[in-house]
């Protein structure tokens, strides 16, 4: 049984190693709002992937540390729990604000993990001990640079590169890869830059052979992505627009897509998570995990939910090192050279932090009792 007596809210900020561009906007430095879980004698950690402004989602750091200042904590606080996934239901009440509920809610799993003395993925249901990884790069001052970027990640074994895209940065950016690597695994976001009008153009893409178009269009229309994907070749992939297992049963009943990208704070935490993943398995949809930027503690939690059996193709959850000069965990997350990550066996989260860097980066703290 776990006792929720107080929760620790911290906004830390990290600089990237790179700036991180995409169709809606460039990040140099992450203000990531950390959560503590006090339960009796264990500590449980969640991070909301919310970002710094709303431009991926609705949400973003203030927001979700508005809501559950003001909302949330109290729904949780001086409550017991037998199980995390009980605290999903007692913040019902408030609408979506899925980033800030999953924080919570991942933060009890990792509490939960520790106090059974489980690995937190097995305690998730996992089955895999070993993932595959891909990355994710960014818009680029140039496609040289780019070719550069892909060049490093292929050499350190990385087995699927994902390319952001947008109109003015696609064509010319597919092509040139294709010509340098004709049979690397390829794949594309848009994070919603086209719209329905750009069909034929869309369909251009069928040349390259990619794994997948990711979120070409609004992330609010999945019909739109049905008629889409009815009239071009290449499998498209649901990100932004999956909020909940409903979602990702209308954009399979819709055959919208053929590929959902799981994140694990879009979707408001591990419980729901789990669902998705289950009726995504049940119905023959791969399913590979997202990632938002996470420092360390983010990066510990999608590596646990990766191990679930649907998650069959390569995620966007990479090494430390690329994203951070020093990462909030010890050890860091590494990718071996044939582009996996091995699972950590220890209980809990399998990473443990560094309170004392943690305490540097920190910027404003709350806590918050019964
Ligand atoms: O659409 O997957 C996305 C980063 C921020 C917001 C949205 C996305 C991304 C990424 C980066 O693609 C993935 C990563 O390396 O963490
Ligand atoms: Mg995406």
């Amino acid at each position: 049984m776990l006792r929720l007596d107080t929760l620790t809210l911290r906004e830390i900020r990290m600089p990237l190693v790179h700036p991180f561009e995409t169709s809606f906007g460039r990040t140099t430095e992450r203000r990531i709002l950390l959560i503590t879980a006090h339960c009796g004698s264990v500590d449980g950690w969640g991070e909301c992937t919310a970002g710094e402004h709303p431009f991926y989602s609705e949400e973003s750091t203030d927001t979700a540390w508005l809501i559950i200042r003001d909302y949330l904590a109290s729904m949780l606080l001086g409550r017991s729990f037998e199980h995390a996934a009980e605290c999903a239901a007692l913040m019902e009440q408030v609408r979506a604000n899925r980033m800030a509920k999953a924080a919570l809610e991942n933060a009890l799993w990792d509490a939960e993990a520790q106090a059974r003395n489980l690995p937190l993925w097995q305690l998730l249901g996992g089955t895999q001990t070993e993932l595959s990884c891909g990355v994710s790069l960014g818009i680029q001052p140039t496609v040289d640079q780019l070719l550069g970027r892909i060049e490093t990640e292929l050499a350190a074994g990385y087995r699927r590169i994902k390319v952001k895209v947008k109109p003015g940065w696609d064509i010319d950016v597919l092509s040139r890869i294709r010509h340098h690597w004709p049979e690397i695994t390829l794949s594309c976001d848009a994070n919603s830059a086209y719209t329905l009008d750009e069909i034929e153009h869309l369909r251009k893409f069928d040349q390259w052979k990619l794994l997948m178009i990711e979120q070409p269009l609004w992330s609010d229309d999945i019909a739109a992505h049905a008629q889409l994907q009815r009239e071009i070749k290449t499998a498209l992939c649901l990100d932004e627009s999956i909020h909940h297992v409903r979602d990702a049963q209308t954009a399979i009943d819709l055959e919208a897509c053929r590929i959902i990208n799981i994140k694990l704070g879009r979707v408001g935490g591990f419980s729901q998570a789990q669902r998705v993943e289950h009726l995504c398995r049940t119905r023959g949809i791969p399913v590979w995990c997202g990632g938002m930027l996470e420092s360390g503690l983010g990066r510990a939690h999608n590596i646990a939910m990766s191990t679930l059996p649907g998650f069959t193709l390569p995620g966007d959850v990479s090494a430390s090192a690329r994203y951070w000069h020093e990462d909030i965990i010890e050890p860091e997350v590494t990718v071996s050279r044939q582009g996996t990550i091995a699972v950590p066996q220890t209980p809990g989260r399998g990473y443990r932090l560094k309170h004392a860097l943690i305490d540097k980066l920190t910027v404003r703290r709350e806590t918050l009792r019964a």
